[in-house]
């Protein structure tokens, strides 16, 4: 028996409840009537999660772009609540997807790199929901385990593709059933798959149906309706990419890089490395692309609404619409992710549905670590036994004075990318202060960056060698290695790869 919140919701009682008795209904009404608004939580809410890849919250319209049009998008905000200031731990496609699926750090899952497989033995919270009684089905991009295709522990359903997938024609396993390619553009199959799994589940449990969008992850390829959308519209090169004075000497190494702003961004430009002001265009072209792709993610989320509405499901329905990672789009000379920089870190968090508040923007500091604790207290499902985020349900209802005001980031140097080094850093309310260890134990080579986030949001005024500002870093770098130690991570137990500096080799064609 599932309960709708009275609303919207009201054909799906009438419908599911004829042979019941209208007693029942005046007592599952008073019972509702005894919780505020928000917190009349149908005991079991269908999950609709949203996974968008590389998704820059400033190209949603509802996060503020003035170029990127995403109306279905922008109304699940303003139905829920939208995280103002939600990050992921490590920039970086797998750690973090494992992250979001387990409630753990990068240290704690073991995902360091876009290579490694989910260990089949942890814990994550579709799987937790099955367990508790859902029908489980995870569709699209999964990226944990670059030549695996096959089904994965706790989904009932499970259609997946081996690495990146592609924008067009993409060969998918649906659910073990073998290779075979699915014509078309990537969002329109993916989203095609989703409903059709929705319209087919088994009726009689509740579902948490993952999507697991491609876009707008690089090489952007739009739909050819939208490929033309923003030609109009002039991209430069970002203020902070000329303010490099003050910063570490690697972020100048960077940019003629495969994730500096002069090198060949994502095949946008084909002779590289190249500092013209003119090649500007190029980059422009790139952001076009990216933009592009994140309009065809809005048709979807349209679709996805349509169905479930049409199914008197959408009241009754936990949506959770976010990205993996942050971007960086030209800020500091820098394409790609992986640093502790804002747009590298910042992520959209958009929820809707039971137990979620209507029209509520929540300023506080959201991780992907508490994506799994919320969703399972939102479905009122037993918790994960370890988790290092925690559920924001409280927080997104009426407050949570415990909420967190500080936290760590890590991120592990790469061969394969050699255009970052390890990280270590801390997010307070007010303050981050990075640094990047050698990775050996010996003291850092490289400057460290301090920057008062709260008055200087853009990151323009390192302030690590600034004596008047001796006190805070120091307060910092405690802060960060108490936060550290309490996750285990003490100096000689966070192990980190030889920082074997930047280079300039492009990454291996197979991995790009
Ligand atoms: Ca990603």
């Amino acid at each position: 028996m599932c309960i709708a919140p009275a609303s919207a919701g009201e054909q799906f009682i009438v419908e599911r409840m004829k042979p019941n008795t209208f007693s029942f209904i005046v007592v599952a009404a008073l019972m509702l009537a005894r919780l505020p608004a928000a917190e009349n939580t149908p005991a079991k809410p269908n999950v609709l999660f949203i996974l968008c890849d590389d998704l820059r919250p400033s190209a949603l319209g509802c996060y503020g772009s003035a170029n990127v049009k995403t109306p279905n998008i922008d109304a699940l905000a303003s139905g829920g609540v939208r995280f103002a200031n939600a990050f992921c731990t490590t920039s970086l496609c797998s750690p973090s997807r494992a992250s979001i699926l387990t409630g753990l750090y990068a240290s704690s899952h073991g995902v360091r790199d876009n290579f490694t497989e989910l260990p089949a033995v942890l814990p994550h919270w579709p799987g937790q929901l099955r367990e508790s009684g859902y029908a489980t089905a995870y569709i699209g991009k999964w990226h944990m385990g670059e030549n695996n295709d096959a089904p994965r522990e706790g989904f009932d359903f499970f259609a997946t593709h081996k690495g990146q997938g592609k924008y067009f024609d993409t060969e998918w396993n649906l659910h073990g059933a073998g290779a075979k390619i699915i014509p078309g553009y990537y969002t329109t199959v993916v989203t095609d798959l989703a409903l059709d799994w929705l319209a087919k589940r088994d009726t009689a449990k509740p579902w948490a149906l993952c999507i697991g969008q491609k876009a707008p992850h690089s090489f952007y390829t739009p739909e050819e309706k939208y490929a033309h959308t923003f030609d109009a519209v002039r991209v430069p090169y970002p203020a902070s990419a000329f303010a490099l004075d003050g910063k570490p000497a690697w972020i100048k190494q960077r940019l003629t890089t495969w994730h500096g702003i002069y090198g060949p961004l994502f095949d946008w430009r084909k002779t590289f490395p190249d500092e013209r002001p003119e090649a500007v265009r190029d980059f422009e072209k790139m952001v076009h692309g990216y933009w592009g792709t994140i309009l065809s993610v809005d048709d979807s989320v349209a679709r996805c609404v349509e169905f479930l509405k049409k199914s008197g499901q959408f009241e009754n329905t936990l949506i959770v619409f976010m990205g993996d990672n942050g971007l960086l789009e030209g800020e500091h000379g820098m394409v790609d992710k992986r640093t502790m920089h804002e747009p590298s870190i910042r992520i959209p968090i958009i929820a809707r549905g039971p137990g979620i508040p209507v029209g509520k923007t929540i300023a506080q500091q959201v991780l992907t670590e508490d994506i799994a604790p919320s969703i399972l207290d939102l479905c009122r499902a037993p918790a994960l036994k370890k988790v290092q985020g925690r559920s924001w349900r409280a927080l997104a209802n009426g407050g949570d004075a415990a909420w967190r005001s500080a936290w760590f980031y890590e991120y592990n140097y790469e061969k394969q990318f050699p255009y970052t080094p390890n990280v270590r850093g801390i997010r307070t309310d007010e303050w981050k202060f990075m640094h990047y260890p050698p990775g050996d134990g010996t003291p850092d080579k490289h400057l460290a960056e301090l920057y008062h986030i709260s008055a200087d949001p853009l990151e323009l005024h390192n302030l690590a060698a600034d004596p008047a500002h001796a006190a805070t870093r120091a307060d910092l770098e405690k802060q960060l290695a108490a936060l550290l130690a309490a996750e285990g991570l003490t100096p000689g137990k966070d192990k980190m790869p030889l920082d074997e500096g930047i280079k300039s080799q492009l990454p291996d064609q197979k991995i790009r």
